[in-house]
Formats: structure tokens, sequence, C-alpha cells
């Protein structure tokens, strides 16, 4: 039996792209075997933004984290390859950007900058079902 290709969506947050880290970011990516399929840079809105995180409505950090996530450009790809999903979600590191592992992207790259949301780079899908709801959103 083999194991079939998916797709996933990271999105590099706009801490990422005005670090200048969408290329580092990139680079993992392509490192680790995954294949970029489509990428575009998105100025998100509201609309969009609301439905993305609709599952975090109404927690503390909400409202902060979609005005941080539209204070700029965010760089939108569709990556393909077998357990895309869980192996980008490995690649980027837990949430918490200060103890997420030395390695990942959130670890190497991310901290605390003392802000009410979690400034930690990248977004993943967390599952198959969200990387298709999410795919559908982003890149229609
Ligand atoms: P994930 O991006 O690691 O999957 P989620 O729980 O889906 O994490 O949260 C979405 C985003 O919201 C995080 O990436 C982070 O930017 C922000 N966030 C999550 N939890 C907190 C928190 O407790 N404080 C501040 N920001 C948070």
């Amino acid at each position: 039996m083999t194991t079939p290709v998916e797709e996933t969506l990271v999105l590099v947050k706009p801490d990422g792209v005005a670090r200048n880290l969408t290329g580092e970011i990139l680079r993992r990516i392509e490192a680790k075997g995954y294949q970029l399929v489509d990428i575009r840079l998105v100025e998100a809105d509201l609309e969009l933004l609301s439905q993305h995180y609709a599952e975090h409505q109404g927690k503390p950090f909400y409202e902060p984290l979609i005005e941080f996530m539209q204070s700029g450009p965010i760089v939108a790809i569709r990556v393909a390859g077998e357990r895309v999903i869980e192996g980008f979600r490995s690649l980027a590191g837990t949430t918490d950007p200060t103890t997420a592992a030395p390695g990942t992207i959130r670890g190497d790259l991310g901290r605390d900058w003392g802000l009410k949301v979690q400034q930690n780079l990248v977004h993943g899908s967390d599952s198959p079902e969200s990387a298709a709801r999410e795919l559908a959103l982003w890149f229609g």
C-alpha cells in the first residue's frame, strides 16, 4: 500500500514577510522534499480572516490575531506531499515560539515580542478537513 499525496495550506504570516523570512521558510519546505504547487501574496481582509479563524472566535487572542493578520501582506502557499499536513506542522513547531523546539521554523526564528498575540511566523492546516476548507478560502 502506498501513502497518498496530500495538500496543505501554509501561510507566511505578516511577521515572517516583514522580517524577510519568506525565502528561508520556503527553503525549509523544499529542503524537506515537499512540492510548492501554488503561491500568492495576499492582503487578507476581515471576511477572509474571520472565516479562516472561525474556530477561535470569542477567545481572548482572537481580536489581536485578526488585527495582526491584517497588518501586512501574507504569503499563501499550496504545498503537496505524502503526509504533508503533519509534516509541515512538525517543521513549524509548536504554537508558542519561545518554547518551540530548536530546529523548527518557530523555534529557530521566532520569539515572544511582548504582544497580545503570538507572532509565530507561519500557519499550517491541522487536518485534511481544515486543509480542504482553507485551500478553498485562500486559493478559491
Ligand atoms: P497553531 O497556529 O499552532 O495551529 P492555533 O491554536 O490554531 O495554533 O492558534 C492560531 C494562532 O493564534 C496561533 O498561531 C497564534 O498566532 C495565535 N494564538 C494561539 N494561542 C494564543 C495565545 O494563547 N495567546 C496569543 N496568541 C495565540
